[in-house]
């Protein structure tokens, strides 16, 4: 089997089913309040790479979960990225106004309706998580889901490397500091989207939750690392949002303090390291296994 072959059929069989899955637990744009509910719709639906959902229905595959258990998790995960792109773009963030290729939420809408769907979208991933009726799993076992996508989320989390990003603009970081504010502000939330996929298996031996564990971390350096160079490569349409915006506001980047070829060298190592730790796993975890190549080969 070609593996960029099974991989495109897996991303693109999960694109469909993340768009209907987060369709379905989106509130309805006719039900009021019709503005705020039509601007969750807009950010949410049409766009971005799902990479989030990706991974955990690519960890649930590992694990023998079927997708249907996954969809609520995938769901909570997507929406807390998308209210956290909702208000980096926002004119006192990164002041953005292009995002998956559109208008940004408070450019097609207004600024306090943006921040209010934002809030919207990070309740409503919890309230999926509580309540969904697919998610398999106890009363223990939901908490214990709610509390780590709590803490990837957080002040410890995602929210708390945006604060130390936002704090950094103009000082230089070296690479232990730079590497710390990114295991947070997006490698938090791309651990706990395979983290949530082992909560929802039963008897994962430790090992095995300890090395998935390892390669979410792997891979979110890897993807910010890429992130950082396509930043600096690439152009604003195929990114669908605006590149070199790091360079311009004058942010601390891998591809500032390592240079273009020692980013890219560093990504090819963290993909390693990825590869290392699904070493106790066999041909049930090959999607994760592209998955972490496509995370340094993509284009945008
Ligand atoms: C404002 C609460 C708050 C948090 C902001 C993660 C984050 C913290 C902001 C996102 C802004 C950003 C551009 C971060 C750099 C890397 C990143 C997360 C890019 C966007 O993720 P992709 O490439 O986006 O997975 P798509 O659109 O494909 O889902």
């Amino acid at each position: 089997m070609n593996p960029d072959v099974d991989l495109q059929h897996f991303m693109r069989d999960i694109q469909t089913r993340a768009e209907s899955a987060l369709d379905a637990r989106l509130p309805s744009a006719t039900r009021m309040p019709e503005r705020l509910h039509q601007a969750m719709r807009y950010a949410v639906l049409g766009g971005g790479k799902r990479l989030r959902p990706l991974l955990t229905y690519a960890t649930g595959r590992a694990l023998g979960v079927p997708p249907e258990a996954l969809d609520g998790l995938a769901c909570a995960v997507e929406f807390i990225h998308v209210y956290s792109l909702i208000h980096d773009d926002l004119p006192a963030m990164d002041n953005d106004d292009l995002r998956r290729g559109k208008p940004t939420c408070h450019i097609a809408f207004d600024e306090a309706t943006a921040i209010l769907a934002g809030d919207a979208l990070q309740a409503l991933a919890f309230q999926v998580l509580a309540h969904d009726p697919g998610i398999l799993v106890g009363a223990e076992k939901r908490i214990e889901m709610i509390t780590a996508l709590a803490t990837a989320s957080g002040s410890y989390g995602m929210v708390g490397g945006q604060a130390i990003d936002l704090d950094a603009v103009g000082k230089s970081l070296d690479l232990p500091a730079l590497e710390n504010m990114h295991i947070r502000k997006t490698g938090a939330l791309i651990r706990v989207s395979v983290n949530l996929a082992v909560l929802s298996a039963p008897g994962v031996a430790t090992e095995v939750a300890h090395g998935l564990d390892h390669y979410a971390k792997s891979i979110g350096l890897a993807f910010q690392i890429q992130d950082d160079i396509l930043d600096v490569e690439s152009d604003t349409q195929t990114l669908g949002k605006t590149r070199g915006k790091d360079q311009d506001q004058n942010k601390p980047t891998y591809t500032a303090l390592l240079g273009l070829s020692g980013a890219r060298q560093k990504a090819l190592d963290m993909h390693g390291e990825a590869m290392d730790a699904l070493a106790g796993l066999g041909r049930e975890a090959d999607l994760l296994r592209d998955l972490s190549r496509f995370i340094v080969e993509r284009n945008h």
